[in-house]
């Protein structure tokens, strides 16, 4: 089996409040495609990738909120991308709003899934770290609902058996915190698939806007190489219903390398060739988790 994976990050430029799903999935589409012509076997697309960023938007009517979120997946509206996949055999990691029902009760979740190259659902995961807060601040230019719209995830980090790599996800805030990344370490990720939806300006920490895509790759950069793993990281970016989001979407090798990267805040296809070989380099020495790990000694970070 090789041991590289020839990867592609599809970066989405701004989706606006009256775009319809069926241009976003067209622009999926077209990325896709691109991909495949530059050798891709598989795209990674951003967080919350079908819709505008909605938590941005305090959303008192049930139905209006419902109808950011995809009932079942694939759905008619998403079906164009699966089928192409299938069709071209390239893989595909996407972020969506998942609204189901689980115990008898409506819930959502903030969710990306790995799709493997026949079109087949091969992963899923459900966003951890939920920023922002869960009432209307009046006092704030955006509102960042996502602690209102979202449940924490109940999937842990898992790691997926994928085209014979070991993949897993998380999603934008999951980035910023250690944990997530060394949870997936320890669970044998060679991958990890991320899509964001990052604003430039924090209205609670202004003075932290020109440090965001610095913030957004110091955490990207030390989550591959304190774990050893590939990392790609995929922007919703550019200026959504007036408000801008950070770009810089990436592929990182596991020595924190960025060895591909986006130069626009557009829609933009960017690729590398993963070698898991190099993995070995950092897992077998500097970061041999079993050979150099002092567990006891981190109880209060997992109590
Ligand atoms: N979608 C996100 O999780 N965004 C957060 C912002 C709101 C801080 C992020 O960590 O990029």
């Amino acid at each position: 089996m090789t041991r590289k994976m020839n990867l592609a990050v599809g970066q989405l430029g701004p989706i606006q409040r009256a775009d319809s799903r069926a241009s976003v999935v067209e622009r999926l589409c077209a990325m896709m495609h691109e991909a495949k012509g530059r050798g891709a076997e598989m795209i990674v697309f951003p967080e919350a990738a079908l819709t505008s960023f909605f938590p941005r938007w305090y959303i008192t009517d049930e139905e209006e909120l419902d109808s950011y979120f995809e009932k079942e997946m694939p759905n008619p509206s998403i079906q164009p991308l699966f089928d192409l996949a299938a069709r071209l055999g390239v893989g595909f990691n996407i972020g969506f709003g998942e609204l189901t029902w689980e115990g008898g009760r409506k819930r959502r979740f903030n969710t990306s899934i790995l799709v493997d190259r026949n079109g087949k659902v091969a992963g899923k995961y459900r966003k951890i770290h939920l920023p922002g807060h869960a009432e209307y601040e009046p006092d704030r230019p955006f509102q960042n609902l996502e602690k209102r719209y979202f449940e924490v995830g109940n999937l842990g980090f898992p790691v997926y058996e994928y085209e014979g790599h070991k993949v897993g996800m998380c999603i934008c805030n999951d980035r910023r915190w250690p944990e997530s990344w060394r949870v997936l370490g320890l669970n044998g990720a060679e991958l990890v698939c991320m899509g964001y939806n990052t604003p430039i300006t924090d209205p609670r920490t202004p003075q932290h806007s020109h440090l965001t895509s610095f913030h957004h790759l110091l955490s990207v950069q030390s989550g591959a190489y304190q774990n050893g793993m590939w990392v790609a990281a995929a922007a919703k970016a550019g200026t959504e219903e007036g408000w801008p989001l950070v770009g810089h979407s990436c592929i990182v090798a596991p020595t924190g390398e960025i060895v591909a990267m986006s130069n626009t805040v557009e829609d933009e296809v960017i690729t590398a060739t993963c070698d898991f070989d190099r993995i070995s380099d950092i897992r077998d020495h500097i970061f041999n988790f079993r050979a150099h790990r002092q567990p006891q000694n981190y109880k209060i970070i997992a109590e």
